[in-house]
Parts: structure tokens; C-alpha cells; sequence
């Protein structure tokens, strides 16, 4: 039997869904089905248990004249340009499975709750993310990033004199591995980090995974 839990989210996203259907609110039926993906529901699980019960109930209230044929014609065409969504997020999802990106804290800097935060959205987002967590010298990162092959190093810095210390460690990185990009955040980023091509500055969290999306397709244009 399904757990309980499981059967009444996907019931709350089925009726989202057909309601997003029944207003003709494109968005609001996108963020249904992108709950669905976040919920880690597969595409079959989609298609049979949100959308498909979704058409069903447009077509009883068209068949009963409840709503009209254009009203059945824009739940179509909203579902399929959906599925189409679907189709795009999962290509995507998959094109970042094996892409390492490495996060850590430069040295002296203990500061770690958004890098954790970080290497689990870049994780949900089909990365494959590596801690190092904090205080991790210059050295020390540049030897793991080249036993590790990041295509990307995350680093956070909150303390004063953070920026310079991060500065270091893309320093001691691009000596050995030329081509690594970086993003940078926290709230002790300053000025004296260069806006360049291979380093993204990012202020929020939120912000991470698009920014580590530009460096990584920057990089195969290379
Ligand atoms: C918890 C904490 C600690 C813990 C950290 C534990 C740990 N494992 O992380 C401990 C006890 C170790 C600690 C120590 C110290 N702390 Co402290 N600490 C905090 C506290 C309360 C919360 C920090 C936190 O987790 N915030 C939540 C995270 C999610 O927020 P965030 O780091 O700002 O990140 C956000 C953005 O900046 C951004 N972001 C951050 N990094 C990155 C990276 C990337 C790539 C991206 C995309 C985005 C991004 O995304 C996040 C979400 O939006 C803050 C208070 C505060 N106002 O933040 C003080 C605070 C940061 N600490 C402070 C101080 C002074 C210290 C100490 C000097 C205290 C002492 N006398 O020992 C030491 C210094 C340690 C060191 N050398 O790093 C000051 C810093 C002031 C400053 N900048 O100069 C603060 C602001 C407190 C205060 N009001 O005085 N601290």
C-alpha cells in the first residue's frame, strides 16, 4: 500500500494541477508539475497521477457542458506545452549528473551554513557537489580540486579579509587547474574581487546553481 503522506501530496499537486487547467493559469500549472519534480516523482508518476486525472476531469466537464470547447482547447494546450517543460527540467537535471563542483571556506573563515545549503541545492539540481567545509588553506584546496576535478570550487566568506583570502586560493587553483571557475558569495565579499569571466559573484544561495549552469556551459564552449 502507499504511505499515506506520498498519496495525499500527490493528491494536492493533482488538484493544483487541474485547477491551474481549469483557470487557464499556465504558470500555476508549470509550478504544479515542477513540485511534482522536486517531490521526486518520476515521469510516469506524473503523467498517470496528475496529469492524466487532470484531462480526465476536463473531459467529464466538457462531455457534462460544464465548460466549453475552448475551455478544453487551453487545458490542452497548457498540458502539452507542460510536458514539453517536463521534458527540458529532466534534460537538464541529467546533463549536470557526473559535474563536480567543490565548496569549501578559505583559510581562517568557519562560516559554513550556506555552503551547506549550497551542496544541497546543487545536489537536488543533479550535481554532484563535494564539501570540504571550513578553513581549508589555499594549498590544500588547489591539491584537492586537482585530485578532484571540479568543474567548479563555491567558496563562502563572512569574516573581514575573507576576500582576499579567497583571492588566494583561486590564485593557488588556477595554477594547476587553469580553467576552474568559481563562484564567491557571502557577506565579506568585496570590491577586490575582479568581475572576470571564470569567476561568478553570487549573493544568495538561490542564486548558485544558475551561476555554476554559466561557468560549466562557458566552460564547453572552451
Ligand atoms: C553561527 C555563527 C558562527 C559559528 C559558525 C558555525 C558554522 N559551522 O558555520 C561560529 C561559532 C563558529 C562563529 C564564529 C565566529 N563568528 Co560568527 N556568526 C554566526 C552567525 C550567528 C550565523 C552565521 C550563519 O550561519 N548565517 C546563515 C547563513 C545562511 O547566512 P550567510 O552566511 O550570511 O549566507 C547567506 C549569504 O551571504 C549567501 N552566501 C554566503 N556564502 C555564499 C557563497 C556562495 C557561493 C553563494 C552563492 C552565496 C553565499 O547566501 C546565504 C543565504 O542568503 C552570524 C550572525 C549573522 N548575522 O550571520 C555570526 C557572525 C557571522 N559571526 C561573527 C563573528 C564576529 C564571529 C567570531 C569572530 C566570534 C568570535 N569572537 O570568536 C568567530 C569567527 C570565526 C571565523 N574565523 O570564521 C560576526 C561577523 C562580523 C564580521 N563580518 O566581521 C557575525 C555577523 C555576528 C555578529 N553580528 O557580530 N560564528
Amino acid at each position: 500500500m502507499e504511505p499515506k503522506r506520498d498519496h495525499q501530496d500527490v493528491a494536492a499537486l493533482a488538484k493544483a494541477f487541474a485547477r491551474a487547467l481549469l483557470t487557464g493559469d499556465e504558470v500555476a500549472a508549470d509550478l504544479a508539475i515542477r513540485d511534482a519534480m522536486a517531490a521526486d516523482l518520476s515521469s510516469a508518476e506524473i503523467d498517470e497521477r496528475i496529469i492524466a486525472p487532470a484531462m480526465w476531469l476536463v473531459g467529464d466537464l466538457w462531455q457534462r457542458g460544464d465548460i466549453t470547447v475552448a475551455d478544453e482547447h487551453l487545458a490542452t494546450e497548457i498540458t502539452v506545452r507542460v510536458l514539453a517543460l517536463q521534458r527540458e527540467a529532466r534534460r537538464v537535471k541529467r546533463g549536470r549528473r557526473g559535474q563536480r563542483v567543490m565548496l569549501a571556506a578559505p583559510s581562517g573563515e568557519l562560516h559554513v551554513v550556506a555552503l551547506r545549503m549550497l551542496a544541497s541545492l546543487l545536489s537536488e539540481s543533479g550535481y554532484d557537489p563535494v564539501l570540504l567545509g571550513a578553513d581549508v588553506p589555499a594549498e590544500a584546496l588547489a591539491a584537492a580540486a586537482n585530485r578532484l576535478q571540479p568543474e567548479v570550487v563555491c567558496m563562502s566568506v563572512t569574516m573581514a579579509g575573507g576576500t582576499d583570502q579567497a583571492l588566494v586560493a583561486i590564485h593557488e587553483v588556477h595554477k594547476r587547474r587553469p580553467h576552474t571557475g568559481f563562484v564567491i558569495g557571502g557577506r565579506a565579499v568585496t570590491s577586490r574581487l575582479p568581475r572576470r569571466p571564470g569567476i561568478e559573484v553570487c549573493e544568495r544561495v538561490s542564486e548558485c546553481v544558475d551561476c555554476v549552469d554559466a561557468l560549466v556551459n562557458r566552460a564547453a564552449l572552451n
